[in-house]
């Protein structure tokens, strides 16, 4: 089999809900949809989505670097060879997101030319994924209000909060009411996307003692070394490393220079190939993992559901799933629905993300 072609297709799909936090803010899915075709005819999908505010990546930029970087040395390979294609794009340093979404849709033509779905061969564990949902800066009755609604209408019982405001006291009181209306047995834990210094955050932590949060993630800059090791070795709760480990090496620097303790795993900008690679490190190390979400469309959340479902470690926490409900239409032919707070896999060959081609006429921007 040899690839013929690689299609990056910009489109804009607006929120109905917009998602704000402390490194940005996001109104319209202004994605890429890649699409490598093969002289087989098998197609493989990826969808990626540019997040300038945490890799510098543009719309533009993904279209450019898949069209006119990789594709004149990726046509004309074998898809399968997925070793020999990355050492291609090893060639242009960072393009995470554009590289992850080129490396799924290597995956999904394997699957899909193999007759199996790709949760089963990245390894098969289980059939779905557990949902934690993420809530962007409000007011925190509307954030409660909203967490009740999710729980009542889908069954999600983890949230995200995001966190970074100042003054500090937004977040903590944010956090208190959460853990008043929602009861000690909903997780909650926050992600600052590095809105605080390491001081900030300490401080954080001692004001919302007691309330049961889980995970601390992003709280401040991972290359301010020295507070954040600082605040790593004094957090009782673990410090989940995830815009500051895009990559493996990302991973192992941060962990073993003590700048986390756990990791998030978001196969939008690690593909599935270098996820494997980072769960490897984790597991290895014995440091939990989560399932991120990259403000993902469903063509995004079920490549997510089929990496986090495919292995033990990152099928033991609720996955970050859900921000494809806040989106005015999506892209997915079969959509995804959550039910009693799960998503599961696709039992058919490849990842399972068929598109809606005239709803991709439709938003798509060339
Ligand atoms: C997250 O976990 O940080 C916000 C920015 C981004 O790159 O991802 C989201 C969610
Ligand atoms: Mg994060």
């Amino acid at each position: 089999m040899k690839i013929t072609a690689l299609e990056a297709v910009p489109y804009a799909i607006p929120y109905t809900h917009p998602l704000k936090f402390a490194s940005g803010e996001v109104h319209t899915a202004d994605h890429v949809l890649i699409r490598i075709h093969t002289d087989e005819g098998v197609v493989g999908t990826a969808d990626a989505p540019p997040r300038p505010y945490t890799y510098g990546e543009t719309q533009t930029s993904i279209v450019e670097v898949v069209e006119n970087v990789f594709a004149p040395h990726i046509i004309g390979m074998d898809p399968l060879d997925r070793e020999k294609i990355h050492a291609v794009m090893q060639r242009t340093i960072h393009n995470q997101v554009a590289k992850g979404a080129v490396d799924i849709a290597l995956w999904d033509i394997a699957g899909t030319s193999l007759g199996t779905p790709v949760h089963k061969l990245l390894g098969g564990w289980t059939d779905s994924m557990r949902v934690s949902h993420m809530l962007g800066f409000k007011p925190a009755q509307e954030l409660l209000d909203e967490a009740l609604r999710f729980g009542e209408e889908y069954g999600i019982t983890t949230f995200k909060l995001k966190v970074g405001r100042r003054p500090l006291g937004l977040d903590i009181e944010a956090c208190e009411v959460l853990r008043a209306g929602l009861g000690d047995d909903v997780e909650i834990y926050l992600d600052a996307n590095r809105g605080w210094t390491a001081n900030e955050a300490m401080e954080v932590l001692r004001r919302t003692d007691g309330l049961g949060l889980t995970l601390l993630e992003e709280p401040n800059d991972a290359k301010e070394a020295m507070g954040r090791r600082r605040l790593v070795e004094q957090s009782p709760i673990p410090v989940v490393g995830d815009e500051s480990v895009p990559t493996a090496g990302d991973a192992s620097r941060e962990l073993l220079s003590g700048g986390c303790t756990a990791i998030c795993i978001k196969t939008a900008r690690s593909g599935f190939t270098e996820a494997k690679e980072i769960l490897g490190l984790c597991t290895g190390l014995g440091v939990d993992v989560t399932m991120g979400n990259q403000i993902d469309t469903q063509v995004g959340s079920i490549a997510t559901v089929t990496f986090g479902a495919a292995h033990r470690a990152t099928s033991a926490r609720a996955g970050e799933l859900s921000n494809f409900l806040d989106m005015s239409d999506d892209l997915l032919a079969d959509p995804i629905t959550i039910t009693d707070g799960r998503i599961f896999v696709r039992d058919e060959p490849g990842v399972g993300a068929g598109i809606d081609e005239d709803k991709l006429a439709h938003y798509r921007q060339n």
